[in-house]
């Protein structure tokens, strides 16, 4: 039995703190190779290029245990799922709809012009992707919410061609998970495919007789769904890959070890890779968690295979700190894809930590209420990405496109800083560019 477990701990009270990656190399991080993946989906990824639908038929056996009709859900299907989905959850599933839709409006961008000089001005349009595929995981995650977390968004940007795709599930006669076509019913996506892991990135990426190409696919997943966006990225646009789920909470000794152990547990049940991490200055908070764990963890349903492995995993640990400055700076130097913190004056530490997916603030504001129900997005960058990424957003599916546009007499005010630096960078046929329009003369400038 795995019930009695310790999460390890890590001291770095004393010492000055090392800089930067020196002290991220200090802190605890899942193992989580995408590039060894990626050779085993390349076959898998060009078979469904070249065989198209026929491939994806062909893995949904092998890896689904189920052979497709087609990968297309038909239309009944989903009303089905709908109709039979039990009215507790569709409340909560509009709630969190509901709530979602109000955060991610409020991200839309508007067209901005920069009158640079009098007849010289940029704008700058947003623009919707054409088509983009979402993904949603199957398996050990059937997550209606995440469904959410990626349709809203493109919804509130203006995708006007939305699909999503999650694995065939044999106890549903090769359908995706029933909570999950019943989530895109509500959220009024109509076209779903019954496709899994590095398959269905792979049909969007690519297309097949029944799935059109997108040009973005977007969602979590496993290491080879990871490994597929990999594959792809540069040929479509693709979301942050997605590693196991992180949180990490620096807390101070007002926080309660009860609420503390219970969040550590709440990440820690989706994956035995998952990461649960504890940065505190209070050795008494840090005794109490550890001590709250064991009777939390013994009541909770995924004890063996994910949650006492993900604790007492190289990936979780109880981190000691001298003071919340030092703090800040751990978790900063970690970049959780979820950070809570629960000190004195939450909101305050809060509003100077740099790097995070998101974060928590004080007691009532637990992880799992932004996993489904604050309005928040929950496609979060994860493995130290929160540094140079963001979660999922209204933002991820637009373009931003400048549009330029000078009179004469603009072009030839400026017209010799352009001939000047073009010359500097020894390309003297943009220079050109400019003299042809104005007789092969630069003009002079004011
Ligand atoms: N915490 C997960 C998302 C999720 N939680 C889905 C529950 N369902 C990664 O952010
Ligand atoms: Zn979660």
């Amino acid at each position: 039995m795995l019930q009695h477990f310790s999460m390890a701990r890590i001291d770095l009270r004393g010492d000055a703190l090392p800089e930067g990656p020196a002290l991220r190399d200090l802190l605890p991080r899942a193992d989580f190779d995408v590039s060894a993946a990626l050779e085993k989906v390349r076959p898998i990824c060009e078979a469904v290029h070249h065989r198209g639908d026929a491939a994806l038929i062909d893995f949904a056996e092998k890896f689904d245990g189920v052979r497709l009709e087609s990968v297309r859900v038909p239309a009944q299907a989903l009303a089905d799922a709908l109709e039979q989905l039990d009215p507790a959850v569709r409340a909560a599933l509009e709630e969190s709809i509901r709530r979602a839709r109000l955060v991610h409006r409020e991200q839309r961008r508007t067209t901005h012009t920069t009158q640079v000089v009098p007849g010289g001005s940029v704008t700058e349009k947003w623009v919707p992707v054409d088509r983009v595929g979402l993904y949603a995981p199957g398996g050990r995650s059937v997550y209606p919410s995440s469904v959410i977390m990626n349709v809203v968004p493109a919804q509130e940007a203006g995708v006007e061609s939305i699909a999503l795709a999650s694995p065939a599930q044999a106890e549903f006669d090769g359908l995706p998970h029933p909570t999950i076509l019943a989530a895109c019913a509500l959220l009024g996506v109509d076209e779903v495919y019954a496709a899994g892991g590095a398959t269905a990135v792979a049909m969007f990426a690519y297309g097949t007789e029944s799935c059109a190409p997108a040009n973005m696919v977007t969602g979590p997943g496993n290491i080879w769904v990871a490994a597929a966006k990999r594959y792809f990225a540069g040929r479509i646009g693709i979301d942050a890959e997605a590693g196991p789920t992180e949180i990490a909470i620096l807390a101070d000794d007002t926080a309660d070890p009860v609420h503390v152990a219970a969040d550590l547990i709440s990440q820690a049940e989706h994956d035995p890779l998952a990461a649960a991490v504890l940065v505190t200055d209070s050795v008494a908070l840090a005794d109490a968690v550890a001590k709250e764990l064991e009777p939390q963890v013994a009541a909770s349903r995924h004890i063996e295979d994910r949650i006492a492995p993900a604790l007492a995993g190289r990936q979780s640990a109880i981190v000691l700190v001298d003071g919340v400055e030092e703090g800040l700076r751990v978790v900063d130097a970690y970049g959780a894809e979820h950070l809570e913190i629960q000190t004195a004056d939450a909101a305050a530490v809060a509003d100077r930590v740099r790097n995070a997916g998101a974060i928590f603030v004080g007691p009532w504001s637990p992880v799992s209420l932004g996993d489904y129900a604050a309005g928040s997005n929950h496609v979060l960058p994860t493995g130290g990405c929160a540094c140079h990424s963001s979660g999922l957003s209204v933002q991820s599916f637009l373009r931003g496109i400048h549009i330029v546009d000078y009179t004469r007499d603009a072009l030839a005010d400026v017209a010799h800083h352009v001939v000047t630096l073009a010359e500097a960078e020894d390309l003297p046929a943009h220079g050109a560019a400019v003299k042809a329009r104005f007789g092969w003369k630069v003009p002079e400038g004011k």
